[in-house]
């Protein structure tokens, strides 16, 4: 028989030998959380059948709605743990401080809790996405300044895509590592070590209802990746409109993920702290790229905790593209190759 790695195992195998063990039982709260959410959401059709939202149950509990509830899990599980400083949820407007009655860690948590939730209705995989930082200054309870840290500061970043399984992937700066649930045993189990985006890649995915929207960088961009030119790339086209379930399925096969600024939105719909960034670190982690268009997402210095931003991730080859692109019609374009 093969053998069988836990993320628990894993974690401890391959935290530095300077480590206190924080961080590693950090991502292990993640981990149960998210084992948490993947139990709820795999019921999620059974609402209709057991109440609705805002209905009581047949236990008598108060229906929530899934991307509420799995933020009230992620935070219950990690606010009294004595790891974090202090979180930012896409679900609450307000940073969430770490109550004074519990001690205080080194390390920041932010995270989208049900990333594509309009997508549960109809049985469409969603995800859940977080990032960890170090806290700015040790002495201190959180305070906004820890969580307008750039991306390329993260100490750890992951997804958790709740799809046909659950998989977890994560990285620490050493690699992207995919686990999946094994729901018999209730563990993640190691199934993918050192993802690297595949050469040559796959996939595009844009939304191109709003092709209209966008800048004539972008849309020669997309005309591009749409095999429109000679030296266009022979991708097929796959959007599922879940930012985690895109990003994975791309990282698995190759690919680029677009969502760019259009005319009435300038900065894009998608969240620079808790969705672009952490899909950006693993993106490079695994030998891909990011970018606004401009710069490295890694590099931009956020000014709000909710900012959103144009987002652009997946094999580099493709992304870098795309800012040629947008040089250009800025007219400022470099030769390119
Ligand atoms: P919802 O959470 O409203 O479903 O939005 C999902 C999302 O934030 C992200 O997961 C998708 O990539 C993106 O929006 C899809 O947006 P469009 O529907 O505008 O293409």
């Amino acid at each position: 028989m093969s053998t069988v790695t836990t993320i628990e195992r894993f974690i401890l195998d391959h935290q530095p030998r300077h480590a206190r063990g924080e961080l590693t039982n950090l991502l292990y709260d993640i981990a149960l959380a998210t084992k948490i959410i993947a139990h709820k959401t795999n019921r999620a059709g059974l609402i209709d059948i057991l109440g609705e939202a805002g209905q009581m149950n047949v236990q008598g509990e108060s229906q929530q709605k899934l991307d509420l509830y799995a933020h009230t899990i992620v935070r219950q599980i990690c606010d009294h743990t004595g790891r974090l400083c202090v979180m930012l949820s896409e679900e609450e407007e307000d940073l969430i401080p770490i109550p004074a009655r519990y001690k205080k860690g080194s390390y920041v948590l932010v995270f989208d809790p049900l990333d594509g939730s309009s997508n549960i209705d109809v049985n469409v995989s969603i995800g859940t996405i977080f990032g960890i930082y170090h806290c700015v200054d040790e002495a201190l309870r959180g305070r906004v300044e820890d969580v307008l840290q750039p991306a390329r500061e993260l100490v750890a970043a992951g997804y958790v895509l709740y799809g046909a399984s659950t998989m977890l992937v994560y990285s620490t700066g050493d690699g992207v590592h995919g686990f999946t649930l094994n729901p018999e045993y209730g563990e993640f189990l190691l199934s993918h070590l050192r993802l690297r985006l595949p050469e040559p890649p796959a996939y595009y995915s844009v939304n191109t209802a709003y092709y209209n929207r966008w800048s004539p960088g972008v849309q020669r961009y997309i005309d591009w990746l749409q095999g429109k030119e000679p030296d266009s790339p022979n991708v097929s086209a796959r959007y599922i409109g879940s930012l985690v379930a895109d990003f994975h399925r791309n990282l698995l096969r190759g690919g680029v993920f677009c969502y760019p600024a259009e005319n009435n939105r300038r900065d894009g719909k998608l969240r620079l702290i808790y969705e672009a960034g952490p899909l950006a670190f693993l993106a490079e982690q695994a030998g891909g790229y990011a970018t606004d268009g401009r710069q490295s997402i890694l590099d931009i210095v956020p000014t709000h905790p909710h900012q959103r931003v144009a987002f652009y991730v997946g094999n580099r080859s493709l992304v870098e593209r795309l800012e040629a692109f947008v040089r250009q019609e800025a007219g400022t374009a470099q030769p390119h190759g």
